[in-house]
């Protein structure tokens, strides 16, 4: 059970790739950069032009070099795979656009249930600067070091019965969270909460799994700077 092995710690760090930006044929590269680098596990989603088709073939192409599981991370129902071995079933809870926070859950639910694939319930929440995903998900942004509301979104989305919370400052941020803002929401968390979005180098992503976060997400840096990822996989599990 992948929910399991972040609770446990076994996933401590995840790889996210964009179908937009990896197709088959390009992507094998940085396949072979996170299979290296000793990443538990690869999400598969992008804010913007993901279908079926690129996620199903980035899928194909990810089975063939890895048995690392895959989660789905869509930004709509177009974004659905069955190849995947779980999904992220996301809900922006700081969106003003009712279908992140519930229309796309509603009308993917039959579907997923149908399905053999784990569903893991993800209350999403989006710090600043938000990049693509604050546009498009229209997000009223939770300030950077904004303790307080952090806690009410979190709070909200543990009573709800999420099983875990996703707390990003955006893919491509050029800073993460404040990990002071991850800790006191990890403080009072009995679920498990993933953070990402900004996180570059060995001393952010270590500090978040310090403050309890349960795993980091990189995206952009398996791209742009192999060595670093392996660093940064080492620093979450240090
Ligand atoms: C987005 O947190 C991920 O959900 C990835 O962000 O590309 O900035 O690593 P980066």
């Amino acid at each position: 059970m992948i929910l399991e092995n972040i609770k446990y710690g076994r996933i401590r760090h995840l790889t996210l790739l964009d179908p937009e930006k990896n197709g088959p044929g390009n992507v094998e590269n940085v396949l072979d950069i996170i299979n290296r680098s000793g990443s538990d596990a690869i999400m598969v989603g992008g804010s913007t032009g993901t279908d079926q088709k690129s996620v199903d073939d980035l899928i194909v192409a990810i089975k063939k070099s890895t048995k690392k599981p895959v989660i789905l991370f869509p930004s709509s129902p177009d974004g659905f795979s069955p190849r995947a071995d779980a999904i992220f079933y996301l809900s922006l809870l700081n969106s003003n656009d009712l279908k992140y926070v519930m229309g796309y859950q509603v009308k993917s639910a039959r579907l997923l249930k149908s399905t053999r694939m784990e569903v893991i319930s993800v209350a999403y929440l989006v710090f600043e600067p938000g990049m693509t995903v604050g546009k498009v998900g229209g997000a009223r942004l939770i300030g950077r070091q904004d303790v307080s509301t952090a806690l009410d979104y979190a709070s909200a989305a543990e009573l709800i019965g999420f099983h875990a919370i996703y707390m990003e400052a955006g893919s491509g941020a050029p800073q993460s969270i404040d990990p002071a803002v991850v800790k006191s929401v990890c403080k009072e968390m009995t679920i498990p909460v993933i953070v990402g979005g900004g996180i570059r180098d060995p001393e952010t992503a270590g500090k978040m799994i310090d403050a309890g976060a349960a795993a980091v997400v990189t995206g952009t840096i398996a791209e742009n700077d192999p060595e670093i990822l392996g660093k940064i996989v080492s620093a979450v599990k240090a």
